[in-house]
C-alpha cells in the first residue's frame, strides 16, 4: 500500500512539474504506457487470488484514473499557457503600412516605357507593331532603301560591318529600323500602317551617342495615302507624346535616299533655365525627320509607284526619353545603375494607355 501511495504523490509531482508538452508525454509513457510503472502493476493483477484482486484491483485502477486525468488537465494547462505566450509574442498592428514587394520595387527603364507610350498612341491611330533582326543584310539595311553603292553612311565609320560568311557576305548591324519596314511592305499586302521601334547601331560615342540606341519608324502605304495625312499622324503624335494641347511644327527640307520629298520636323519649345516645356515659347527642337516613300524604294518592295504611295518617319527613342523627362545625359541610360533607375524608371503597375494618361 505503502508503495503505491508513494509511486502515486512520485508520479503526481512529475505530472505537474513537467514544463512542457513532450516532457509530459514521457511522463505519460513512463507511467501509463506499455511498459510504464502503472501497467506493469495492472498486469499483476490477474495472477493474484480473487481476494486479493478484490482488494487491490480498485486501487491500481484508481491509481491509473488519477494519473490518467491528471496528465489530462496538465495538457490543458499547457496547451492554455501556449497560446496565451503566442498570443503575447505575435501582435499585429494592421494599422502599419504594407512593406513594399518586388512588383512595387522595381523599376520600368525610361526607354521601355517611353517604347510603350509610343506604342499605346499609335495603337490608337490604328498602327500595329513590327519587329525584326538586329542583324541585317546588305540588302535590308541598304540597297532596297536606295543608298547608292558609293553612299558615306556604308563607311566603316558609320556601320558596324560583320566577317564575312562562307559566301562572302557581310552582314551589318541595322543602322536604322528601316529594314523592318522592307521586309513588312514584302511581306504584307497594303494598306499598310506599322511601327517599329527596337535598337540600332552606329559607330559614334559621345555625350550624346551611344554606339547602340533606339529607334522607331514608321509607315504608311495605301493608294491615297499623302503629306496632309503624314502632318495630321506626327502632330496628333507629338501632342499625345508631350501631353499638350496644341504644338506648332516646322517641316525644314531636308535629304534622305529613301524619301522624296524629305524633311525634318521641329517642335516649338521653351528654354529657361535648363528647363524645356513643349507647345509654347517661339524656340525650336529637331525631333525626327520624315518623308514620301521614294519610288525606288516602292518597287525594289514589289509596290508599284503609280498605284502605291505612302510616308514613312523616324526618331530616336533616347533622345525624345531625355526631352520629356528632363534627363542632361544619355550614358547613365546604359550604365544599369539603381539609384538612376530609382530615380528616372517607372513603376511596373502604372502603364501607359491614352485613357489612363501615359503618366499617370
Ligand atoms: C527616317 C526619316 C524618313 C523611313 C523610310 C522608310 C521606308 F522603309 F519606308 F523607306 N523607313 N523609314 C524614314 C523616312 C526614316 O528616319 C529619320
Amino acid at each position: 500500500m505503502n508503495d503505491l501511495a508513494t509511486l502515486e504523490s512520485d508520479l503526481l509531482g512529475q505530472v505537474d512539474a513537467a514544463p512542457d508538452e513532450a516532457a509530459l508525454e514521457s511522463v505519460r509513457v513512463s507511467a501509463l504506457g506499455k511498459k510504464g510503472a502503472v501497467s506493469e502493476l495492472l498486469k499483476t493483477l490477474g495472477a493474484m487470488s480473487p481476494e486479493e484482486r478484490k482488494a487491490k484491483g480498485p486501487l491500481i485502477n484508481g491509481l491509473r484514473d488519477k494519473v490518467h486525468g491528471a496528465i489530462a488537465n496538465r495538457k490543458e494547462a499547457l496547451a492554455e499557457a501556449a497560446l496565451e505566450r503566442r498570443l503575447q509574442a505575435e501582435r499585429i498592428d494592421v494599422t502599419l503600412p504594407v512593406r513594399e514587394g518586388p512588383e512595387t520595387r522595381g523599376r520600368i527603364h525610361p526607354i521601355s516605357q517611353v517604347m510603350d507610350e509610343l506604342t499605346a498612341i499609335f495603337a490608337d491611330m490604328g498602327f500595329s507593331v513590327a519587329e525584326g533582326p538586329d542583324i541585317e543584310t546588305d540588302f535590308y539595311n541598304f540597297t532596297a532603301l536606295n543608298f547608292p553603292p558609293g553612299h558615306p553612311a556604308r563607311e566603316m565609320h558609320d556601320t558596324f560591318f560583320l566577317k564575312p560568311d562562307q559566301k562572302g557576305e557581310r552582314k551589318v548591324l541595322r543602322t536604322h529600323t528601316s529594314p523592318v519596314q522592307i521586309r513588312t511592305m514584302l511581306s504584307k499586302a497594303p494598306p499598310i500602317r506599322v511601327i517599329c521601334p527596337g535598337r540600332t547601331y552606329r559607330h559614334d560615342s559621345d555625350q550624346t551617342h551611344t554606339p547602340m540606341f533606339h529607334q522607331v519608324e514608321g509607315l504608311v502605304i495605301d493608294r491615297h495615302a499623302n503629306i496632309a495625312h503624314m502632318k495630321w499622324i506626327l502632330e496628333e503624335f507629338c501632342k499625345a507624346f508631350f501631353e499638350v494641347e496644341s504644338v506648332k511644327m516646322r517641316f525644314r527640307p531636308s535629304f534622305f535616299p529613301f524619301t522624296e520629298p524629305s524633311a525634318e520636323v521641329d517642335i516649338q519649345c521653351l528654354r529657361k533655365g535648363g528647363e524645356i516645356r513643349f507647345g509654347e515659347g517661339d524656340d525650336w527642337l529637331e525631333i525626327l525627320g520624315c518623308g514620301m516613300v521614294h519610288p525606288n524604294v516602292l518597287e525594289n518592295c514589289k509596290l508599284d509607284p503609280d498605284v502605291y504611295q505612302g510616308f514613312a518617319w523616324g526618331m530616336g527613342i533616347d533622345r525624345i526619353a531625355m526631352l520629356k523627362y528632363g534627363m542632361p545625359d544619355l550614358r547613365p541610360f546604359f550604365e544599369a545603375d539603381v539609384r538612376w533607375l530609382e530615380h528616372y524608371g517607372f513603376r511596373p503597375l502604372d502603364l501607359p494607355s491614352l485613357v489612363g494618361g501615359l503618366t499617370s
